[in-house]
């Protein structure tokens, strides 16, 4: 039984996008239309550019799936890149005639400062940037979606849903309802920023709108809700088995992500004991909980980098964009001489899309921990492990009534 695990390939205009996502039990019921929903939410949002208006992504599936159904094999997938149709010589595996004229190859020699350009250049020893920035895109957030579409088909078979939402964009910060709805995309996805609060929607909206006039990016915070983790998922026994750590690693490693919390997080910090750490209540109901819930969820649903049983509840911090059409100074990669960073084609912001990927990333972490608990070569035998378990911990909690 190999761990889940998940690998992506392709550059942001090479021909296609590709992943193979391994360890998926058989009998996991999987269409490209799921798939498709989710990378059809990834391209919208309010501020993206016109490569969005380019592509409309879909999912091939290769392998690994069989008249609907996981074979427990490595599942491949394939999303091409439509715009590849205009990059063929620029991004062409083989030489190509036109190899001595820099602008049909597209060559990039004016780093832009906070994109992957200069230190990926000085690294892997290119002098043409393209060579860097092909695969720092935040393209390749497609091919992740395309995997947390698989480890979510499989934590859904499991009774466990996650959603997400803009908590913040361009400093301009929603009101967070007392309690978030319970199928929180029915909420966010309608929003044109995937945002909960019609005033700040509105705010952001005009934010972006001035952003783009005068040639800048914004960022923002998403927030991703889990609920249905049964506590137990992750350990506390060594450091990379804590499923805080997993998921902060995997919320951090996408694109321009630079803070990630979990729960209270840094304005935890800021309190006493008192007022951060959640009362524990017996409520027999909370059968995922083993009969124990929280008065609150400052803790965000991990405790000693274990679940709890409450809804998981993260948060990433998204810096804006390092394309900016009012470029900033950089250095000539060839000449050493002062310059303006390269303008590419690109977005004001994708904030709104970050969340749909920072879902993907903690379905993966999620389907993992799953599947490390409870195994399982078919869907049978982990529905049934899974099961036992959740009924096991439910018992803890079922005390005689005083
Ligand atoms: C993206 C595709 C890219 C960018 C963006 C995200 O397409 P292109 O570079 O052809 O416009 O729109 O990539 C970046 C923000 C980046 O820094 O590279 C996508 O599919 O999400």
């Amino acid at each position: 039984m190999p761990t889940f695990r998940f690998v992506t390939a392709g550059e942001s205009h090479g021909p296609a996008l590709t992943a193979v996502v391994e360890g998926a039990p058989a009998g996991l019921p999987l269409s490209t239309d799921e798939i498709d929903r989710e990378l059809r939410r990834r391209q919208g949002g309010y501020g993206r550019g016109g490569r969005m208006r380019i592509e409309s992504d879909r999912a091939e599936i290769l392998s690994g799936v069989r008249h609907g159904q996981a074979l427990g094999s490595p599942i491949a997938l394939l999303v091409r890149n439509r715009d590849w149709a205009n990059w063929t010589d620029a991004m062409s595996p083989s030489p190509v005639d036109a190899m001595g004229d820099d602008e049909a190859m597209r060559r990039v020699h004016l780093p832009r400062p906070g994109h992957a350009d200069l230190v990926g250049a000085l690294k892997y020893d290119r002098t043409d940037a393209r060579d860097i920035l092909e695969r720092a895109s935040a393209r390749e957030t497609a091919a992740r979606v395309a995997c947390g579409a698989v480890a979510k088909r499989l934590l859904a078979e499991l009774g466990i849903t996650l959603g997400s939402h803009v908590a913040s964009l361009g400093g301009i910060v929603a009101r967070r309802p007392d309690e978030l709805p319970q199928d929180l995309n029915a909420a966010s996805d309608p929003s044109p920023v995937r945002c909960l609060d019609a005033e700040a929607e509105g705010a952001m909206i005009d934010a972006i709108d001035a952003a783009k006039r005068v040639g800048d990016t914004l960022g923002g915070v998403v927030e991703v809700v889990a609920r249905g983790v049964p506590a137990g998922l992750g350990s506390h026994v060594s450091w990379d088995a804590k499923l805080d750590g997993r998921l902060a690693h995997a919320l951090m490693s996408i694109q321009a992500i630079k803070g990630v919390e979990i729960g209270l997080g840094f304005e935890g910090s800021l309190r006493p004991g008192s007022r951060v750490h959640d009362p524990i209540v017996a409520d027999p109901s909370l059968g995922r909980g083993g009969g124990f819930g929280r008065a609150t969820n400052h803790a965000g649903g991990l405790e000693g980098g274990i679940t709890t049983g409450q809804p998981l509840v993260l948060r990433a911090a998204m810096k804006p964009i390092s394309t900016l059409m009012q470029p900033l100074a950089t250095v000539d990669l060839r000449t050493g001489e002062i310059a303006e960073a390269v303008r590419e084609r690109s977005d004001v912001c994708a904030v709104p899309a970050a969340g749909v990927v920072a879902e993907a990333m903690t379905a993966l972490v999620l389907a993992a921990a799953v599947l490390e608990k409870f195994g399982g070569d078919s869907m049978t035998d982990l529905r049934a492990s899974f099961g036992a378990y959740v009924d096991r911990i439910r018992a803890r909690g079922a005390f005689a009534p005083r």
